[in-house]
């Protein structure tokens, strides 16, 4: 189904409720999205399809609860032989967004990008370009990270005699690199951009935490302490303490 723009999404904080269209409104939204939003036809209840071991959900759900958006988590393996994803995302990938209408947005990073937009409380994504373009390549890096490592790591479980060690060398030499370049990049900051967490903080939490989930080998920790120093303050936060990936 082609994706049309949900109008609104329920935004529910433990204590608060906050009407996403004043938000938007009060955040100064771009004036299209306000025509869209004013056009509610009603709240979308959204779902999250998923699972908790993938880094990529995993993001997704942290802005989903950085920015109190209620919706419902429908734990989905795209490894399960004959599992339903395809109909909802033709690539078959988590994480996939589902709106009351049927409508679905992947990938992860449409999806962040989506949610920050049409709920700009706690906004996660600057809203000018240059600092925009900055905390999209810290999460390009961070995903990049991911995608290596899932990708040595699936090679890696793949039967005697199919396994390529020259393949799980070369995405291992990329997370190597990779995770070099985020430490000098974050350098002796507090956050990856700027002054405060964005996106790309949350990117590269969430590339670290898989990393520390599934390849016990790979020390980054002493060897990269302002990334464990990012990544323990991160911790604290119950978006990423709720989230911790788990089998
Ligand atoms: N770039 C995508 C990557 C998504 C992705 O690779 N997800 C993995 C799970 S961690 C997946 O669904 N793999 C299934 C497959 O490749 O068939 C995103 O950010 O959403």
């Amino acid at each position: 189904m082609l994706y049309s723009p949900p109008v609104s999404v329920r935004i529910c904080g433990p204590v608060v409720c906050i009407d996403p269209i004043t938000k938007a409104l009060a955040n100064g939204v771009a004036k299209d999205e306000q025509r869209s939003l004013e056009s509610s036809q009603g709240k979308q209840r959204l779902k999250l399809i998923g699972t908790p071991t993938s880094p990529y959900v995993r993001k997704v759900r942290i802005v989903l609860a950085e920015k109190k958006i209620d919706y419902d988590w429908i734990v989905e393996t795209p490894w399960q032989p004959g599992n339903a994803l395809s109909s909802l995302n033709p690539l078959g990938k988590i994480p996939i967004l589902q709106f009351d209408d049927g409508a679905t947005l992947f990938d992860s990073r449409v999806i962040v990008d989506y949610l920050d937009a049409v709920a700009p409380n706690n906004r996660l994504i600057p809203t000018t370009n240059r600092d925009r373009i900055q905390v999209k390549r810290w999460e390009a890096l961070a995903d990049g990270v991911c995608d290596a490592a899932s990708s040595a790591l699936l090679e890696g479980r793949r039967p005697d005699g199919e396994r390529s060690e020259s393949w799980i060398a070369r995405q291992r030499g990329k997370v190597a690199t990779a995770v070099a370049a985020m430490s000098a990049d974050l350098g002796d900051h507090t956050w990856c951009h700027g002054n405060g967490m964005t996106l790309a903080d949350v990117a590269v939490g969430c590339a670290l935490g898989y990393l520390s989930f599934r390849f016990a080998d790979i020390d980054w920790r002493p060897a990269y302490p302002n990334l464990a120093r990012l990544a323990d303050k991160l911790a604290q936060r119950p978006s990423f303490a709720d989230t911790v990936p788990r089998e």
